[in-house]
């Protein structure tokens, strides 16, 4: 009963508010803070019952039956992280995330969907005395004398102002959940002598990244997915110290392989680090959010680590939750659509004079910046050029092309090397390939297939299609969204592989383990996202972009070891083509239906061949010209994409396209 009185007590979740029907969109519910009491009360006891069912999967028949002498423990963790991401304070959202650390699948999302929505209290009750009565999960447990279960469910929230009060009550609506079910749980089992059998705990994380949170989720259910070589503790200095130890263990070995001198076996290799690298200053722009703290703890784990390496890239974290509203006018958002540098760092400039970041030519000194969004998942990087301008811009598609660009490089050695080996067994060199969406820069998916020959697969957008299409088709699945956010997902293959070329290194030279460690496996991380960048591009400024180097010469020369610059990487791999992203508004945005992958629009039957004759060179002069239109999944808005040759082609093109719309 005191569940039902607390679920309907809560501010009712149509009529008043305005909102009719709660979706669980791209990434989570998401709306206007003020309309989310309710629902928050209802998805903390969802959160225990989709845990309870994913137990159920866990604790198989045959799992009791193996054992019926030893005691056997089984955990289960899952996760619920509140936040809005890149949206502003206003709005917040709740998502949740699976014992692997992924995102939802769709029977899972409609699940949550039904409920919330349902109004209907005698509905209720049915599920909960359902849930209560029929748990095939805890009759399995009573009746075996051997097993208990340990199940817990991990918390977490942005900064944003009101998160703490929807996280109460989230764990208000999970924590009256897990007493009725402990309750029902302990009368019914008191005949047998063991107390609690099914214990489930809410730990509240506070305020974190969402990465962090997927981190903790994912490594608390160890063994289930992991390599041996990737072993950290599921807490938040777990997590700080699995990046900063990667991190560092692959530049030191950068150093190694550019220092010719340098004696592997000698201890003091690290102490020669700065003499072959060059030093730089990443400044990130936090969005005013969480991952300002968390890059701050990030620095001083790699200072502790190893102080004479940790000197290399200074990691200036800028844009601090004091700083700013969220995401107001800063963050990966803000520069990625907007094509213009964070205002309060711009702010910042004015209130210093501009005297510590410009030069003499009037630029700007920072020409190594890059901006994260308020939950910390998505980076971009940028040079800035003056206060209004943007010198060179690096979206998520220059990321994953230059972890491929760098991934072949090594690939194509290490298959070289192994055919000029006398070793007769040939190894199976892994599998690559880049997921994008239709957001992905045309020139970026020509870049793929034409030059680096490597397949790509383009999903709808929202990163759980992305992962799932990188999971499935590649031991090497790199998934980027244009917007910055991606990861690296890899094959039990690759596991093996990497394990393989460790054991053949003679040089100490772990780079397949090394990158795999360095990459969060569960979502898109900037933080680890911004060290692997930094890395790659220290890589590519060495010789031969690894071990190899060392071997043949026999004198560094300083040239062969300075980074690759943001310019670099921004002029020599492609050239983006310059495009537009617009928001339109319309009555109602649900009639707007897309093919698979939305690049082209089904429905209304009237808008594609507009579209397309609004791409047509013959009729408009527009080069290379590309658009698309989608309804938004997190805002009420049609979005309109548009690429071209040049700028004015790209903004006439956007702009015909919107007209198209409206
Ligand atoms: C969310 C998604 C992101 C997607 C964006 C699209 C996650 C973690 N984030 O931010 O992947 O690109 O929504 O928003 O899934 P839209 O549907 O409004 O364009
Ligand atoms: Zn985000």
């Amino acid at each position: 009963e005191s569940i039902i009185e607390l679920l309907f007590q809560q501010q009712p979740l149509s009529s008043s508010n305005g909102l009719s029907y709660y979706n669980y969109g791209t990434a989570g519910f998401r709306f206007k803070a003020n309309v989310m009491d309710g629902l928050m009360v209802r998805v903390g006891i969802l959160s225990i019952i989709l845990l309870l069912k994913q137990a159920e999967e866990v604790v198989s028949p045959t799992s009791t039956t193996a054992s019926t002498t030893t005691s056997i423990i089984t955990t289960l963790s899952t996760g619920i992280m509140i936040t809005a991401s890149h949206n502003d304070e206003s709005y917040n959202g709740v998502k949740l995330a699976n014992p692997d650390g992924s995102m939802l699948v769709p029977i899972q999302e409609e699940f949550l969907t039904k409920w919330v929505n349902e109004s209907n209290s005698e509905e209720w009750k049915q599920l909960l005395i359902n849930e209560k009565l029929v748990f095939k999960l805890k009759n399995r447990i009573l009746q075996s004398s051997s097993l208990s279960l340990s199940l817990s469910l991990h918390i977490g929230r942005d900064t944003r102002s009101h998160s703490f009060h929807l996280s109460n009550l989230l764990c208000l609506g999970a924590q009256t959940f897990i007493d009725y079910l402990l309750l029902s749980q302990s009368s019914q089992s008191s005949s047998q002598s063991k107390s609690n059998k099914v214990n489930i705990i809410i730990c509240d994380h506070e305020v974190l990244t969402t990465p962090m949170l997927h981190h903790i989720v994912l490594h608390s259910n160890p063994t289930l997915y992991l390599p041996s070589y990737i072993t950290p503790k599921p807490t938040r200095k777990g997590y700080i110290e699995t990046y900063a130890t990667a991190y560092i263990d692959l530049c030191v070995d950068l150093c190694v392989a550019a220092n010719a001198n340098a004696d592997v076996n000698n201890a003091n290799v690290n102490a020669n680090v700065n003499t072959n690298q060059q030093q730089t200053v990443l400044r990130i722009d936090s969005a005013c959010g969480v991952g300002y703290d968390a890059v701050k703890e990030l620095e001083n784990a790699i200072l502790n680590t190893n102080t004479s390496l940790a000197l290399i890239t200074t990691l200036n974290a800028q844009n601090g939750p004091q700083d700013g509203p969220l995401n107001d006018s800063c963050g990966s958002d803000h520069v990625k659509t907007l094509f213009l540098p964070p205002t309060w760092w711009k702010q910042m400039n004015k209130d210093n004079n501009d005297n510590d970041n410009q030069n003499d030519n009037g630029n700007y000194s920072f020409p190594y910046c890059c901006s994260i969004d308020g939950d910390a998942d998505r980076i971009v990087f940028f040079g800035q050029q003056s206060k209004n301008e943007l010198s060179e811009f690096l979206d998520g598609d220059k990321i994953a092309i230059l972890i491929a660009h760098v991934l072949q490089e090594k690939l194509s050695k290490t298959k070289t090397n192994s055919n000029n080996s006398n070793n007769s067994i040939a190894i199976a060199i892994p599998t690559m390939g880049i997921i994008q969406t239709a957001y992905a820069n045309g020139a970026a998916t020509n870049y793929v297939r034409d030059v680096l020959q490597l397949p790509v697969i383009i999903t709808k957008t929202g990163v759980k299609h992305l992962h799932h299409a990188a999971v499935e088709n590649f031991d090497i699945g790199i998934y980027f969204e244009a917007n910055g956010h991606g990861t690296v997902v890899f094959s039990k293959q690759y596991e093996q592989f990497a394990i393989r070329q460790q054991q053949q290194q003679q040089l100490k030279d772990s780079f397949y383990i090394g990158l795999h460690r360095l990459i969060n496996p569960a979502v898109g991380d900037a933080l680890c996202d911004m060290l692997l960048v930094d890395y790659l591009l220290r890589s590519l400024g060495t010789n031969d972009n690894g071990a190899a180097a060392a071997a043949g010469s026999s004198s560094s020369s300083s040239s062969s070891s300075s980074s690759w610059t943001l310019q670099d990487w921004n002029t020599k791999l492609y050239q983006d083509l310059p495009n537009r992203m617009l928001k339109v508004k319309v009555k109602d945005r649900t009639i707007i239906k897309c093919n698979s992958n939305e690049s082209i629009c089904l429905q209304p039957l009237t808008v594609q061949p507009l579209l397309e004759n609004a791409m047509n060179v013959a009729t408009n002069g527009i080069e290379n010209g590309r658009c698309f239109i989608r309804p938004s999944g997190t805002e009420d808005i049609v979005r309109v994409y548009a690429e071209a040759k040049t700028r004015t082609d790209a903004d006439k093109l956007a702009l015909i396209a919107s007209q198209i719309v409206y």
